[in-house]
């Protein structure tokens, strides 16, 4: 029985506030500051514990080995360059598994295997590194060649930042959907990081029928505003597209395009009257998880700071007291992943499959999140501020607090 598995990240030791990706303004306003690896690991598993209880199945992957040495000696570090140069190597930056691959699930696909592409994430330095190690790790969780295809990343020419750019919409998540790839264009105040042609590559390679796969410009205001990928001004879940009004470059041609391939869309959008864009972005209420709860209804899961804004809340008791297909609004704190531009729908990669034919040591119950937990409480760093980055006794201590994470779950391979 195939069904929506969410695999969140975990974050990792050397979680820091760099201020490494222009165009995203949480990482910019935040950059500098104290961050606190140990309590955002630990609300990032407080978050996976509450969608376990609610959906019975939830999935995780490991944080990436930082600081990355190939990285900094590819970089020739030796402390006369500029601290953002410096941090690279040390971003934890793969906590955000929507940018970990693209995925198309087996009914969508020739073949009838789930396709997972890796990201490049060409556009971010300290991005780019991650793929290789994302792809050794979605080929053991996902080593099950009967039902799973890992590509590789598509060509670093054209920069391709994942599931944050892709939604699907079908009537269950069991039955063939239809994909929707939203590129950027180039040429505005900050990168457009997903490119056209990468989203191509991603569903030829993945066997998509055309049909039922279109392909949609992001509107070039919202990049300006600060939604570096899509999934920072829309969502989509079954048959429901969660959207901010000014999302995409021409808002009702996409829609005639879904509904053109999919006409059971249900389109819940919301006005600028009613939440400005920028409101939008600050709060993150589109970077949300959108689920299909037990009984049939969806759920939306979004950050605390939603809760904490007029307009934004307004919006959502106003939508709850109608008869819309989004029943319950859950704020959660992911606070430390927020100030790098992380919101609860950055944090996981939905992966529509059987839990049985997964690699099990990905799959959480709730031992295991006891684990987890004692784990990073025992051993994540309390602190790092950024002028630490570099030094060799924090080295120690994030190298030391992986290996005994992946000594716990049984991962020691990915040491
Ligand atoms: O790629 N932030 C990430 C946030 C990714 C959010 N993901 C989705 N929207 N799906 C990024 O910009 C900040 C790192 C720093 O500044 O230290 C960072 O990489």
């Amino acid at each position: 029985m195939l069904t929506e598995i969410n695999f969140d990240g975990i974050i990792g030791p050397s979680h820091n506030y760099a201020g490494l990706s222009l165009g995203n303004i949480a990482s910019a306003s935040h950059a500098g500051d104290p961050s606190y690896p140990r309590a955002a690991a630990l609300q990032g598993v407080a978050k996976m514990r509450g969608n376990l209880a609610r959906l019975g199945v939830q999935g995780f992957l490991l944080p990436l080995p930082r600081p990355n040495d190939a990285l900094t000696q590819m970089l020739a570090l030796d402390g006369t360059e500029p601290p953002q140069l410096r941090a690279a190597p040390w971003s934890a930056s793969s906590m955000w598994t929507a940018n970990a691959a693209t995925v198309s699930p087996a009914p969508d696909t020739a073949d009838g295997r789930c396709h997972l592409t890796p990201a490049n994430l060409v556009t971010m330095l300290h991005r780019a590194q991650e793929w290789p190690d994302t792809q050794a790790q979605l080929k053991i969780a996902f080593g099950d060649t009967r039902h799973f295809a890992i590509h590789d990343a598509v060509p670093p020419t054209f920069g391709d930042e994942g599931a944050a750019n892709h939604m699907r919409l079908c009537e269950s998540h069991d039955t063939q959907g239809v994909e929707v790839f939203v590129y950027g264009k180039t040429g505005g105040r900050f990168p457009a990081r997903q490119h056209e042609q990468a989203s191509r590559l991603v569903a030829r390679a993945h066997g998509l029928d055309p049909a039922r796969t279109i392909f949609i410009e992001q509107n070039p205001a919202a990049i300006e505003a600060g939604a570096f990928h899509n999934d920072v001004v829309a969502v989509a879940n079954g048959p429901v597209l969660f959207t901010h009004a000014e999302a995409f470059a021409d808002q009702q041609l996409v829609y005639d395009a879904i509904r053109a391939a999919f006409p059971a869309l249900e389109v819940v959008e919301v006005p600028s009257s009613a939440v400005s864009l920028r409101e939008a972005i600050r709060t993150y209420l589109f970077n949300a998880q959108l689920l299909t709860l037990p009984d049939g209804s969806m759920g939306l899961i979004v950050p605390e700071e939603c809760r904490e804004s007029a307009s934004v809340w307004g919006w959502c008791e106003g939508m709850l007291a109608g008869n819309g297909p989004i029943r319950q609004v859950i704020p959660v704190d992911v606070r430390q992943s927020m100030a790098n531009g992380g919101g609860p729908a950055c944090l996981r990669l939905r992966v529509v499959c059987a839990p049985d034919t997964v690699d099990p040591r990905f799959l959480l119950d709730e031992a295991k999140a006891d684990l987890i937990e004692r784990t990073i409480a025992a051993h994540w760093p309390e602190q790092i501020d950024p002028a630490d980055l570099g030094s060799d006794n924090l080295a120690n201590s994030v190298i030391s607090a992986r290996l005994a994470l992946l000594d716990t779950l049984n991962l020691a391979q990915l040491g």
